[in-house]
Formats: structure tokens, C-alpha cells, sequence
């Protein structure tokens, strides 16, 4: 562990001396007020491997080899046959099994005097970058309860002229995201195409589906409509289908098993429009895998369209987007938008994956509840579910989240 100290004018000055002499880091142990202005000590290198290997070398040792280099066993015999006279022979075994706990104590401590030390610093960071910067900090914040990720808030931020003022700052962040998020616009109603909705069970696939039928025979009457309905897993699936089917007055189509797909699909080549319902996914469905490659080996003309439920959080469609990537899917479509308490994580998901939105569903009728995806409109309503909903960032999160020496000194 190396330990510094450094006295400045400020804390500012006196965190940036710490970064650049020991780097991010660096830890604070103590500040205090000088007449010269701050002092801060700060250390580097917790290092609990150190005292393991310390802690490895036993504790009590016969007088002639603690002059020795490099103890061996042999110095040190311990024989449970043979008990020795010798006090070190009977120490040995009970001070051995001890050590590694004793060090295991020691690391813990040190791991939460590191984490109480991090979470000052972060605090100081915060507080320094709330005093510097006052509307990129209110920026942050406010981008946190909206629901945006930490990474994708710093960034549109980070991009902000240090003039700015706070309208200014809200629209810039505004017009970011919805920038960054991509969306098809109206797709597959005027030009027709072949789709294959996929996603976990019960996100909304074959009630999009539904709705997507309903407008297209509402736009170009039922001839150039398929069906297809390869969930044969859900009881009741193909019954779905099947009366949705017989509704519209469209044929719906079974393929054998789900290998047989490609097959069917080539059948189907004079429909200008054929949406294809798939068996929604749990988390360690063995045949995942292999539908997935059927989709991608169909070719070029069929599109897989991940379908996401805003209600979801963040953290699990993230996993469903890594789950799903294998099929190559062009676009996503997010349901039960009017079930989401936060649209930002969701939204926050869609950008990083660089995953363009098609269409939005909020509610259940068919084919009313569908929506062209528009960014705009998008992040308004993220924006306005945060307000209404009064989400208040908490302001130890912020700290943990943003508070870090990098933006103190920058
Ligand atoms: N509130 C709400 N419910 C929806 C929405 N989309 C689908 N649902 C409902 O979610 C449930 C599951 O839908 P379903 O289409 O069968 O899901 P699937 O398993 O993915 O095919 C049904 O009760 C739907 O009515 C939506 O946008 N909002
Ligand atoms: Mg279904």
C-alpha cells in the first residue's frame, strides 16, 4: 500500500494531484482543512494477495531459522507418530489452519474500509461536480429518474457546453436520445413481408400478430395474408391461431415440427404478407437454440422481429436481446408500453443494442392498441411517466453512479 499526502488551495487541485501521482485508484483516507487550503492523505494498493502470502509464512518459528530466508518444511517437522519435545511442534498445527481465516477477516475488512473510503470519495467527487457544474449534475439526475443507464446519461452529458443552461441542457438531452434511438417506422403493412415474431412467453407476440393481421386485411383485403403457426409447445397456441384464422378468413398453416419451416415458408411464396407465431422462450429452454438457427438459415426474406414487454426491467431484456441475437433480428417491437411504471431502462436497452424499434403496443385491443414506433414520442412519454410518477433519484445513487475522482479533476 503506498500512502501520499498532498496539500492545495482546494479540494479540487488537491484531487487532481492524488490522481496523478497514484490514478483512479487511489482511495482518500482523510482530509482537513490547512491555513494553506486542503490536505488530503490518500493511499493506493490494498493488496490482500500481500498478506496472504505474509500470513503463509508460520507464525512461530525455532530461533536459529528465523534468520533463515525462505522457511521450509522441513525446518518445522510436525508428525502426529513421532510428537516432539519441541514447543514449535505442537504450535505448528494449531496456528496453520487459523492463519488462512485470520487473513480471510483481515481481507473483508479491508474490502469494506476500501468500499466505506470509495463511497467519501465519491461523495466529495459528486458534491465537487454539483458545485462545478450545477446543470450537468441536475442533467444527470434527472436523466436517473427518468430511468436512463448510467453509461448512456454520461454520455449525452458529457457532450454538454459548460454554458449551458438548464432549458438548453433538458432539450439537447431530449433530442439525444431520441437520436440515438432507432425506430423502422411503419413496416410490413404497405410492402407486405415474411415475420417471425420471438420472445419470451407472454410478452404479446401473437396479439401483435393479431393486430398486424386485422390491418393488413383492413388495407389490402385477406388474399394476400398467411398464417403460420409453429407454437406447438403453449396449450391452446394453435387454437389461438386457428380461431384468429377463422375470423379473418385467412388459412393458417402448421409446419410439421419447426425444422420444417424453411419448407413451408417456400410454399408460401405468392403471399405478400406471412406472419409466423413462434413458442415463447423461458429462460433455459433446451430447443432455444436450435429454432434460432432455423430462423437465421431461412434466408434473406425472412425477418425475426424481437418482441420486448416495456413492463419488463431493464436488466431482463437486456438478457433476452443477448438470448435472441443468434436469430439476427432486424428490429424489435415493445409491448405493454401502458403497463411500464419507467420507459427509460427500456428505451436505455434499445439504444445501446442499437436495436431499431418498429412498432409500439399499449393495451390489448386489437388492432386499435398498435403503434408506428416514433422516437419523439418515446422519450416525451419516458420523460412524462417520470414525472407523474415522481421518481426521485436517490442521492446516494447518484453519488455511486457519477461521483467518481475522473470527473472531480476534469
Ligand atoms: N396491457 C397490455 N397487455 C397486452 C399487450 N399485448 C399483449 N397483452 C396481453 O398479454 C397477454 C399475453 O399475450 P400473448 O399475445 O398471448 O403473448 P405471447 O405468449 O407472447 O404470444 C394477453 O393477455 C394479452 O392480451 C399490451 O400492449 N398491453
Ligand atoms: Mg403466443
Amino acid at each position: 500500500m503506498k500512502i501520499v499526502r498532498h496539500v492545495a488551495p482546494d479540494m479540487r487541485q488537491a484531487l487532481r494531484a492524488v490522481r496523478e501521482q497514484l490514478g483512479e485508484e487511489a482511495v482518500i483516507l482523510s482530509s482537513r482543512r490547512t491555513p494553506q487550503g486542503v490536505e488530503i492523505t490518500a493511499a493506493v494498493d490494498f493488496d490482500a494477495g500481500k498478506l496472504e502470502e505474509a500470513a503463509a509464512v508460520p507464525l512461530a518459528l525455532p530461533a536459529d531459522s528465523a534468520r533463515s530466508p525462505a522457511p521450509s518444511a522441513a525446518a518445522v517437522p510436525v508428525s502426529e507418530s513421532s510428537p516432539s519435545a519441541s514447543p514449535v511442534a505442537t504450535l505448528a498445527p494449531l496456528f496453520e489452519p487459523q492463519a488462512p481465516v485470520a487473513t480471510e477477516a483481515m481481507g473483508q475488512e479491508l474490502q469494506s474500509l476500501r468500499r466505506m473510503l470509495e463511497t467519501q470519495l465519491a461523495q466529495l467527487a459528486w458534491n465537487d461536480r454539483t458545485r462545478r457544474a450545477p446543470v450537468h449534475t441536475e442533467l444527470l439526475r434527472e436523466l436517473t429518474e427518468i430511468g436512463i443507464a448510467r453509461d448512456l446519461a454520461d454520455h449525452i452529458v458529457g457532450q454538454l457546453d459548460e454554458r449551458v443552461d438548464l432549458t438548453q441542457g433538458r432539450r439537447f438531452a431530449i433530442a439525444g436520445l431520441s437520436q440515438y434511438l432507432l425506430v423502422t417506422g411503419d413496416r410490413w403493412l404497405d410492402t407486405g413481408g415474411r415475420v417471425a415474431f420471438v420472445g419470451a412467453a407472454g410478452v404479446g407476440k401473437t396479439t401483435l400478430l393479431a393486430k398486424l393481421a386485422v390491418r393488413w386485411i383492413l388495407r389490402h383485403g385477406p388474399n394476400d395474408l398467411a398464417l403460420v403457426a409453429s407454437d406447438t409447445v403453449r396449450i391452446g397456441a394453435q387454437d389461438q391461431m386457428q380461431a384468429l384464422g377463422q375470423l379473418l378468413g385467412v388459412p393458417v398453416h402448421v409446419p410439421e415440427s419447426f425444422e420444417a419451416l424453411p419448407e413451408l415458408l417456400a410454399r408460401l411464396e405468392r403471399h405478400r404478407l406471412v406472419l409466423i407465431d413462434t413458442p415463447g422462450s423461458s429462460l433455459r429452454d433446451a430447443q432455444l437454440a436450435m429454432r434460432l438457427a432455423v430462423l437465421a438459415n431461412c434466408g434473406s426474406k425472412l425477418e425475426t422481429a424481437l418482441v420486448l414487454a416495456a413492463s419488463t426491467q431493464a436488466g431482463a431484456l437486456e438478457e433476452a436481446v443477448q438470448r435472441f441475437r443468434p436469430a439476427n433480428p432486424p428490429c424489435c417491437l415493445l409491448t405493454k408500453v401502458d403497463e411500464a411504471a419507467s420507459l427509460g431502462g427500456a428505451l436505455s436497452v434499445l439504444i445501446r443494442a442499437r436495436l431499431p424499434l418498429a412498432y409500439t403496443s399499449d393495451g390489448q385491443r386489437v388492432p386499435e392498441d398498435l403503434r408506428p414506433a416514433r422516437s419523439l414520442e418515446l422519450v416525451s412519454l419516458a420523460v412524462r411517466l417520470a414525472r407523474t410518477s415522481g421518481a426521485a433519484a436517490d442521492e446516494d445513487l447518484l453519488r455511486r453512479r457519477f461521483g467518481r475522482l475522473s470527473h472531480a479533476t476534469t
